[in-house]
């Protein structure tokens, strides 16, 4: 069972294998490497015949859940004892401190959307961009606003139903939508935006950040159903609807149904 840690907690050892295994995907030739990471992101980032499997839909949680736990499996194919690590960013809050630093993630961009030049993803030698929706080859980021507040985060996470018609991006009660962003306070998008360059692009997976930003929701979601229940009814719509996942129907490109990643805690948890 994998325990994802805190970035804030990591050993310099864990940092250095989490970078080696990101970079051996990336290097990979054969079956699903780094960059079909990207590609599936950039495909699913709107309809896929006719369903939102990832995003603005009630499926936003499960569907990264497990695109998330596909990524983790896939680096501990080249190192076993690699688990995601998440970073809370209600604690870590600055451009310079975790996960930015020249061991980990790396900093800022250059002038603003420009290239990293610090760390192990800085410049188009180390890491390379080559699924996007821009030309750069580099790495970019425009780091500073406003994150999220560890208020804020409390505030969705007592919202007791998890979302409502018409499902979208325009719901305008439940959870999923506040954590998701399209609906005050904001949390997911409003993360992504704070990162800024690749991170506030469909390609968003460039940055390996995505999947410590990501790890950190799908945290924040255990917390919910730590709270609420990790039962098939803790998860709306229960079935009938079209253009959206019901809870017993199957997430595309991976195949299982939302129901089978609804209770994690056999296979990880956050510590
Ligand atoms: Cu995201």
């Amino acid at each position: 069972m994998g325990n994802r840690k805190s970035v804030a907690a990591l050993t310099t050892t864990e940092k250095a294998n989490f970078v080696a295994a990101v970079k051996a995907l990336k290097a990979q030739t054969t079956g699903r490497n780094y960059d079909w990471f990207v590609r599936t992101h950039m495909t699913y980032f709107s309809t896929v015949s006719g369903i939102r499997y990832a995003h603005q839909s009630p499926s936003f949680l499960p569907w990264h859940r497990q695109y998330l736990t596909e990524f983790e499996n896939a680096l501990k194919a080249h190192n076993p004892a690699v688990d995601l690590p998440y970073w809370d960013w209600t604690v870590s809050r600055t451009t310079t401190g975790a996960p930015f630093t020249s061991d980990f993630m790396g900093g800022n961009g250059q002038n603003g959307n420009g290239p990293v030049t610090t760390g192990p993803f800085a410049g188009a030698t180390n890491w390379r961009i080559n699924v996007s929706s821009t030309t750069s080859t580099s790495l970019r980021r425009a780091m500073g606003g406003t994150l999220p507040t560890s208020t804020q985060v409390n505030q969705v996470l007592g919202y007791s139903t998890y979302d409502a018609s018409p499902w979208s991006s325009s719901t305008s009660s439940g959870m999923r939508n506040r954590m998701e962003g399209f609906l005050a306070p904001n949390i997911h998008n409003s993360v992504h935006v704070w990162i800024g360059g690749h991170m506030a692009q469909q390609d968003s997976p460039n940055d390996p950040v995505f999947f410590l930003h990501h790890a950190n929701i799908d945290r924040l979601w255990s917390r919910w159903q730590t709270t609420w229940g990790f039962g098939t009814n803790r998860y709306l719509p229960g079935g009938n609807t079209t253009g959206v996942l019901d809870v017993n129907e199957v997430m595309q490109p991976f195949g299982n149904t939302v129901t089978s990643v609804l209770d994690h805690r056999a296979s990880f948890t956050y510590v």
